[in-house]
């Protein structure tokens, strides 16, 4: 859930990048960083070395900007493909905020991100009850690939009549900042958020 600190005026919003293996997860936690890490003293936490393709996950806390004069701080998580971690796959999600889901625009890895996108439905059902208040912005990755789908069989055959989806190539800084900010609108603009404690004194 996301927590709103009203001493310092900051929301915290806890966001899953999830998809099937290969996706692009980790490289839009590195996109994100990169396009950030100027303007922060954040770090990219990984616990198993970015380079071997982390088996668990990785974490990024990011800050996006302002919301009604609160600073707002987002802690990305990717969350593991493996099946035997499923059952953390719901307590991270429990608590979470909103999601990007990546679906790989690869035609050949078209099943994979069907069967992970079935998977995240159950694990929100399970989790949050209702599909339509959890925030998800679906992110068509992998469009430079030449054998890439068309983005309307995409949304055809993931049913996406009217989620927000953007395309992205991960890996070249296309699409990964506009994704996060999609999402992040649409978790603060249904939130409930206090007016500082400072108002109405300047
Ligand atoms: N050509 C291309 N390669 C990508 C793109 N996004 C990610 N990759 C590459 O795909 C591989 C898997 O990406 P990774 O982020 O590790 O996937 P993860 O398993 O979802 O974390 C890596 O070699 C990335 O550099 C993209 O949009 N285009
Ligand atoms: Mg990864």
């Amino acid at each position: 859930m996301a927590i709103i600190n009203e001493e310092n005026n900051e929301i915290h919003l806890k966001i899953l990048m999830i998809g099937a293996q290969g996706c692009g997860k980790t490289t839009n936690l590195q996109s994100l960083y990169k396009q950030t890490a100027g303007d922060l003293a954040t770090r990219l936490f990984d616990l198993h070395g970015m380079s071997n393709r982390n088996p668990f996950f990785d974490f990024l806390p990011l800050t996006l900007g302002k919301h009604h004069s609160h600073d707002v701080r987002a802690h990305l998580y990717t969350l593991p493909h493996h099946e035997l971690l499923e059952t953390m796959n719901h307590s991270l999600l429990a608590g979470a905020d909103g999601a990007v889901f990546i679906v790989d625009s690869r035609l050949s890895k078209l099943p994979d991100s069907e069967e992970q996108f079935r998977k995240l439905k159950n694990h929100i059902r399970l989790a949050h009850k209702s599909i339509a208040d959890f925030p998800i912005v679906v992110q068509f990755n992998h469009r430079d690939d030449p054998q890439a789908v068309p983005v309307d069989a995409l949304r055809i055959a993931f049913h996406l009549e009217n989620a927000p989806t953007v395309e992205s190539v991960a890996v070249q800084d296309i699409g990964t900042v506009e994704c996060l900010d999609a999402l992040a609108d649409m978790i603060l603009n249904h939130m409930e958020v206090p007016a500082p404690l400072d108002a109405g004194l300047g």
